[in-house]
């Protein structure tokens, strides 16, 4: 028996809003029925994505896990940038995996900083000897640590859809040259806080993906350099999870190749191999993963957690 793939949740008392890859945005319903505009219900679900699929198996615990990890990585952060949690009474059907949050203005652009070089950014590099407009030494390779970790925004596309590199003179015409600067500055400090105290437990965090929304009601930023300058930056989403960023095993860090994937080794690994029966470029969907691998996968997300945060899961 194949567990189904965990759709959104129906809710009573919420109404759907957004269902992304793998998480599902709510609206609590106030007592007449009406969706409140204040606040959002955000419910990480147990859906694995790889390949640019997402899977049919899910992973037990994933959607806690990284909802913990996420509220961990809030509070190391809290000096860093504020964050959108409200608070975790949330329906007993999610608990551990959900959020109410803060109903922000989102800014509109994937805000992802580099301080390894790998993927796009080692594409871009191999293409033009820069990064986003920052020009690197010569000579580096693929998983190389960067001297100064790099802004390089995207697009945010619907989802099916794949994000774009965006130029400086891109975003600030999106959002403006003051929260287009504090976006960059923030991003890049959530990562350089977030592998401070990462390496030190054997997880090197070579990119992350952020987002940010704008609190147009609330207090300005005291942690954002630029207090009185605009309305606050808030963190949103998640944040420093193997989702979001690419999670590396320290002791295995060797660059010149590829880089171990702390979470999805296993699962990339079993749809490559014969085992099976599944081509990557023919198109069809990838087949149910099996029982063996779901559970190496979820004791990765497991051990991720409990390194990083040093408390045990569950
Ligand atoms: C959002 C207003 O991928 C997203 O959501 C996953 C379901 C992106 N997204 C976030 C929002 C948030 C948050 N988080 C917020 N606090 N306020 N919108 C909308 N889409």
């Amino acid at each position: 028996m194949t567990a189904a793939p965990s759709q959104a949740p129906e809710l009573p008392g919420f109404a759907p809003v957004y269902s992304g890859k793998v998480r599902d945005l709510y609206a609590p319903l106030d007592g007449s029925g009406v969706p409140r505009e204040d606040v959002l219900l955000l419910v990480a679900s147990d859906r694995l994505s790889a390949f640019d699929y997402i899977l049919a198996t899910p992973i037990p615990d994933k959607g806690a896990v990284l909802t913990q990890l996420s509220l961990w990585w809030f509070e190391q952060l809290e000096d860093v940038v504020p964050n959108h949690v409200v608070s975790l009474d949330v329906p007993a059907e999610v608990a551990g995996r959900a959020t109410l949050v803060r109903r922000l203005q989102m800014v509109p652009v994937e805000c992802i900083a580099r301080a390894y070089l790998t993927g796009g950014g080692l594409e871009e590099y191999a293409r033009v000897g820069s990064v986003s407009g920052v020009p690197l030494a010569n000579g580096l390779v693929d998983g190389d640590r960067l001297a100064e970790t790099v802004f390089t925004p995207t697009t945010k596309a619907p989802v099916g859809e794949h994000d774009l590199p965006m130029t400086t003179d891109e975003v600030v015409d999106l959002v403006g040259a003051g929260v287009a600067e504090r976006v960059d500055v923030m991003t890049r400090r959530i990562l350089a806080r977030g592998n401070e105290i990462a390496v030190e437990r054997g997880i090197i965090i070579a990119d992350t993906k952020v987002e940010f929304g704008l609190d147009l009601a609330g207090d300005r930023n005291s942690a954002s350099g630029s207090a009185g300058s605009g309305p606050a930056i808030v963190l949103a989403d998640e944040v420093l999870t193997p989702d979001s960023s690419r999670f590396w095993p320290a002791d295995a860090w060797e660059p010149g190749h590829p880089q171990e994937s702390f979470d999805k080794q296993y699962v990339r690994d079993w749809l490559t191999s014969s085992a099976s029966g599944w081509d990557r470029r023919s198109g069809e969907p990838p087949p149910p993963l099996p029982e063996d691998v779901v559970a190496r996968t979820r004791a990765k997300y497991v051990e991720a957690y409990e390194r990083l945060t040093g408390r045990r899961f569950g």
